[in-house]
């Protein structure tokens, strides 16, 4: 049975949704597959102009599947030591390179790599209810899937070493005061702030917000000097797209831009 669940909507937004609620969305070997191999497709697909990750029920995803792990290190599985390389990496990879933009809908907990994985994407939106962790340390592992290069490019390191070797569950409206959500909404209203902003995205300057999601990740380890070379060649590039010869013709008429994403 599929643990991965991919739902495309007609505005372009592709929802991929962890579905193993029973085990609230924890990482086994066939959902790292199935969710490696979902991201890679959609990030593939031109019709797709924004991807959501979420999870079904009571969590957005608590991480590596301890149970599995139990049992694998029990067996002395080979699995142990290449699952960073075959599964999170890649999906960490996916998440904060492809070519459009990228919401992480938490509508309850985040933990370990599931925390990790929602630090790549753009926006974090929480429903009031969910709470982050990055958990790695309670069990005596360091981290993984990108925890610590997004956490100090998002709280700074002293507190990205608190979060990680005091590992507690951050509720939302802290994480929002953190820097670690952007945006905090009520959770009987919470699907419908994450279609909002989805459908906002799907619906804006597709290849303006991948060259933005590649400069932005870039400058904070460029110079001045590369930053604004990347900056020129993204300006030619996105200045040559239909999408900017629409947007500023319907400025110059007074009318309201509409984005196709090429
Ligand atoms: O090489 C490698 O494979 C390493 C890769 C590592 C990547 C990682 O992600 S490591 C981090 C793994 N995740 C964790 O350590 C998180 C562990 N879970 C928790 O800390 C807590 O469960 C939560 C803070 C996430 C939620 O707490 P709470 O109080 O809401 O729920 P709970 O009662 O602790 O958990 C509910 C059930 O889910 C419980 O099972 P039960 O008693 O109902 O049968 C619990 O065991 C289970 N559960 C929670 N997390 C996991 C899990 N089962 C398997 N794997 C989990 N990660």
């Amino acid at each position: 049975e599929a643990t991965v669940v991919v739902d495309r909507s007609a505005s372009g937004v592709a929802t991929v949704r962890i579905d193993r609620p029973d085990a609230l969305n924890a990482l086994d070997l066939p959902t790292k597959v199935a969710l490696r191999d979902a991201l890679a497709e959609v990030a593939a697909d031109d019709g797709v102009r924004c991807v959501v990750l979420t999870g079904t029920g009571r969590a957005f995803c608590v991480g590596q599947d301890l149970r599995e792990h139990v049992a694998n290190l029990t067996a002395g599985s080979g699995e142990l030591s290449t699952t960073v390389a075959d599964h999170y990496n890649p999906i960490a990879t996916t998440l904060a390179t492809m070519d459009k933009p990228v919401v992480a809908a938490l509508g309850g907990v985040a933990a370990g790599a599931g925390m990790s994985f929602a630090l790549a994407a753009d926006f974090r939106v929480m429903a009031e209810s969910a709470s982050m962790t990055t958990a790695f340390a309670g069990i005596g592992l360091s981290c993984d899937s990108g925890a610590s290069y997004w956490l100090p490019r998002l709280v700074g390191p002293a507190r990205a070493k608190d979060l990680l070797m005091f590992p507690r569950s951050v509720p939302a409206q802290e994480c929002l005061e953190l820097g670690l959500a952007t945006h905090v909404v009520p959770t009987d209203g919470f699907d419908a702030a994450v279609a909002e902003l989805a459908d906002r995205l799907a619906a804006g300057p597709t290849l303006a917000f991948a060259a933005i999601r590649h400069l932005v990740a870039d400058g904070p380890v460029s110079t001045l000097a590369d930053a604004l070379a990347a900056e020129g060649a993204s300006m030619r590039t996105t200045g040559a797209t239909q999408d900017h010869r629409d947007a500023v013709e319907a400025f110059v008429a007074k009318e309201r831009p509409v984005f196709h994403g090429r």
